[in-house]
């Protein structure tokens, strides 16, 4: 599939630079750390790279986050505060901003690697059924790499690489060259070779379905720009998108623009409709308006409404059909479906509302609306984390479709603006270079090239450590599971994001080896046997573009404060394991990280001549810690996503089959799947509140947190702001809370057959009827009973594919029970250090 200039993919600094060829570090470079082994031994090459250039002892400096452009006071050597920098009354705030010194200091950090018990005392029978429950052993650095490094070669040695896990999936921080997750990939290529992953969790559907659809991923493309919208668009239609939180958060680092975008917005007069069960703080934001509406539908039903609202463009001849003819293939079979002619069923305003909850009055008028005016669809992505989430936005381009709009100013669809400020024109920027995955060396090569067909879909991995040998169907292919005996975790906290905790921790159980690095005790590393306590972004050089799409500004990322505790970079432990492995100089390339920034620096610096673009030498720009910004030409801030298409269709065509946005797709429907057709339609969900014979009475979501990203920032104190009785907040309806006897501030046990929760209840009206709404992120604190004390939703959550397409994964798929909790309430705890720790220093 052709991917577009202005398409940004999550992993595009996996492939960002072809190494270069060795330099080696001069000896007068190579100083000792200052913050060498505390067990005063010099360990490896690694320890004698020198980490981190300069620190200021009092004053501001300059860094980036996932949250921003930072600006951090410094006293004594100690973060004081952070906040955005050029942080203006005029601007949305960013709370996630203010917690830098919280991260640090924090509680939970690992100080010194750890070992489990039983796997400290024989890796070969250390008991994978006390992880989580085992003591802890401090070790040396040096035993530890012994460790790791017998245990990586032991496994590749006798079963080969593929037995080796290293997809190790995660939004870990910001900054090309610490870059956790590809530096284990590099380690474990060059090594000889891993099982990876294919796709994500945030749009393991849609980004699979809409190739199909339009030829792109779609969800990670620069959208029609704000600007666009701002002068064009009458209506804005959100679709189960919540901006003003997740656009606090960016993958590399954020610039800012979008949440400023949505601030503009409620200002202007445009019609703004939010369709959503859950009246999210972007719906809060934007109803404190006038010509604002909130509808919301029976959760995993915005299918059948969108159904409804076409049926209604079709028999009212509110719809553009020269659009359909010219720029879209398959309408009239997809019109047989939606007219009953292949299942019987008429799919208009009153079979829709029978299931999506939505009156049939405000679909008809949705319809006329959105066909009378110049709108802009704007959909989020949780509705596609839900099972047959292929459906939503392949029905929604097929609405836009109807509608007739895309292509044209302000009209269409965008599956972005929710996500990394995808409305920003795009800058005409030098993009730097970024850690890559490397070369094989010599043994390695061949598995290398085996490597990266060992792929499982990301959300598979339950299944797969449970069933090897098993082979699913994939997007018309199939995918043998790999055996799994090794799992290197490294910037994810997989004992939280992946769904149904209680099944995988069993499932956890079955490999040999599980090795996890991170700064802090979350329940992946209290779940692992080796713990190697790393950095923060904070503790550490590193340097960022801002603007995942925009590429606005080149981000210096300094250092704030030396290393706390033993915490090492995952560049120095990898360094250290590669020379074990006898590949330090191809690993390292013999630079340091700041030689390395350096290099990725000079990247931009080199393909910026050419065009103009004038930038300082790193020196410079380094010692002045300041971001670059760049221009953003004129032409940049009229882009109008698919006008090229839609200005002629046969010269641009898309890259699909037949070059045109399908509607039906002959690909898909030779697939032959009984849970994904050729065209978009309904499926009714294995759990929903529309079914006979429920399993429970609530529908729980799971979206994104207000004030985390995912887990991250969990253990700062923002956590004061929203935790409920010390757990994680619960939105319920006033009117179940009543007939539950539950009241604000209670504590409530959430439970299905998959597991329990305790939770604090938030009790009125931002929730629809009928639906709970519990944040993904918490961290997972069993008690000894495994209910977890602290509300982590994937517990409760449904582990399941989306389809056969793209086994996406379905957190939203899940009917719980709520009740008030009378049981004996213990203490969360998940934020200190696990208390069955022990000093041994081997
Ligand atoms: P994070 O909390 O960002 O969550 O899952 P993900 O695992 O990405 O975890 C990142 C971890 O990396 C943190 O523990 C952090 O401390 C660590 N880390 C950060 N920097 C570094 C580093 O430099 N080195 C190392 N070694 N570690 C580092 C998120 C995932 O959750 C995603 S992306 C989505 S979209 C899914 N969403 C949902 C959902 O909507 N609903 C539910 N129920 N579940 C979901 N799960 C998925």
């Amino acid at each position: 599939m052709s991917i577009s200039r202005r398409s940004v993919l999550k992993a595009s600094a996996l492939f960002a630079l072809v190494p270069l060829a060795p330099k080696l570090l001069s000896a007068n470079e190579a100083s000792m750390s200052e913050h060498a082994d505390k067990m005063g031994k010099v360990m490896s090459k690694a320890s004698e790279m020198k980490y981190v250039t300069s620190l200021v002892e009092n004053g501001e400096v300059v860094t980036g986050a996932h949250w921003g452009i930072l600006k951090a006071t410094i006293k004594h050597g100690k973060i004081v505060s952070s906040n955005g920098l050029n942080t203006s009354k005029e601007k949305i705030k960013n709370p996630l901003q203010t917690v830098v010194a919280d991260q640090v200091y924090a509680k939970s950090r690992i100080k010194h690697p750890m070992v489990r018990k039983s796997y400290l005392k024989d890796p070969h029978n250390s008991k994978p059924e006390l992880r989580g429950k085992d003591e802890w052993v401090r070790v040396s650095y040096k035993k530890a790499i012994e460790l790791i490094a017998n245990a990586v070669k032991e496994t590749r040695e006798k079963k080969g690489p593929q037995a080796i896990f290293a997809g190790s999936y995660g939004w870990k921080s910001s900054g090309n060259m610490h870059n956790c997750v590809v530096l284990l990939q590099r380690y474990m290529s060059m090594g000889g070779g891993f099982t990876g992953i294919t796709a994500d969790y945030s749009t393991g559907a849609a980004q699979v379905m809409l190739p199909h659809v339009v030829g792109t991923l779609e969800v990670y493309n620069q959208q029609t720009v704000f600007p666009v919208v701002m002068e064009n668009s009458k209506v804005i239609v959100i679709w189960g998108a919540n901006p003003m939180v997740t656009l606090r958060i960016a993958y590399s680092v954020t610039e800012g623009s979008g949440l400023e975008f949505f601030n503009n917005l409620k200002k202007s007069d445009k019609k703004i409709i939010l369709i959503d069960p859950i009246k999210s703080d972007t719906v809060q934001f934007l109803m404190d308006r006038k010509n604002s509406q909130w509808i919301a539908p029976i959760p995993n039903t915005d299918v059948a409404m969108m159904l409804g609202i076409m049926h209604t463009m079709y028999t009212t001849g509110k719809y553009d059909k020269k659009f359909l003819d010219n720029y879209t293939t398959g309408f009239d079979k997809f019109l047989d479906y939606m007219l009953g002619k292949t299942d019987g069923v008429v799919k208009d305003t009153k079979w829709a509302s029978s299931i999506c909850g939505v009156d049939e009055a405000t679909m008809k008028d949705l319809a006329k609306t959105m066909f009378e005016n110049r709108t802009m669809i704007m959909a989020g992505w949780g509705m596609q984390r839900a099972q047959h989430g292929e459906q939503p936005h392949w029905m929604l381009v097929t609405l836009a479709s109807m509608i007739g709009q895309i292509g044209l100013p302000g009209g269409g669809f965008g599956f972005s603006y929710h996500y990394a400020n995808g409305g920003n024109p795009t800058a005409k920027a030098a993009v730097i270079g970024g850690m890559n995955v490397g070369k094989a060396t010599s043994g390695g090569a061949a598995w290398l090239q085996k490597a990266s067909s060992v792929n499982i879909p990301v959300s598979k991995i339950a299944d797969c450590l449970a069933n090897p040998g098993k082979v699913i169907d994939a997007n018309g292919g199939k995918v043998k599971y790999p055996d799994i005996d090794l799992i290197y975790w490294v910037g994810g906290n997989t004992i939280g994001h992946h769904q149904n905790i209680n099944n995988y921790l069993k499932v956890w159980q079955k490999p040999s080896h599980i090795i996890v690095h991170d700064a802090f005790w979350t329940a992946s590393t209290r779940h692992a046997d080796i713990v190697m306590p790393t950095t923060t972004s904070y503790e550490r050089d590193d340097i960022s573009m801002s603007g995942d799409y925009s590429n606005l500004n080149i981000v210096p990322m300094k250092a704030l404060v030396k290393r706390q505790y033993e915490a090492k970079d995952d560049y120095e432990i990898f360094s250290d394991l590669a020379e074990k492995a006898g590949f330090y100089k191809e690993y390292t390339e013999g630079k340091t990280p700041r030689e390395w920034i350096e290099q990725f620096y000079n990247t931009a610096l080199k393909s910026g001549k050419p065009q103009g673009i004038s930038m300082p030498d790193f020196k410079t720009f380094w010692d002045k810690n300041m971001p670059i910004t760049f221009e953003v030409p004129e032409e940049d801030k009229t882009y109008v996503r698919y006008s090229d298409f839609r200005d002629d269709p046969i010269l641009n065509s898309l890259g699909t089959p037949s070059g045109k946005i399908e509607i039906y797709s002959e690909v898909v429907a030779k697939m032959n799947y009984d849970d994904c057709r050729g065209y978009p339609s309904w499926f009714e969900p294995v759990e929903w509140l529309g079914m006979k014979n429920k399993p429970a009475e609530f529908h729980l979501l799971s979206p994104h947190p207000e004030l985390r990203l995912h887990s991250q920032l969990a253990n700062t104190s923002l956590r004061d702001k929203y935790a409920v009785s010390d757990r994680e907040p619960i939105w319920i309806h006033e009117e179940d809370a009543k007939a539950k006897g539950i009241k604000n501030g209670d504590i409530v046990r959430v439970f299905n057959a998959r597991g329990e929760v305790l939770a604090g209840a938030v009790v009125g009206k931002h929730v629809r009827k009928g639906v709970l709404k519990l944040s993904e992120g918490a961290w997972y604190n069993p008690d000894s009973k495994g209910l977890c004390k602290n509300g982590c939703a994937n517990v409760l959550t449904l582990d399941i594919s989306t389809s056969k397409l793209a086994n996406g994964n379905c957190p939203n798929t899940a009917l719980v029970n709520i009740e008030k909790y009378k049981g004996k309430v213990e203490k969360v705890d998940i934020f200190e250090e696990p208390k069955n720790m022990r000093d041994f220093r081997i």
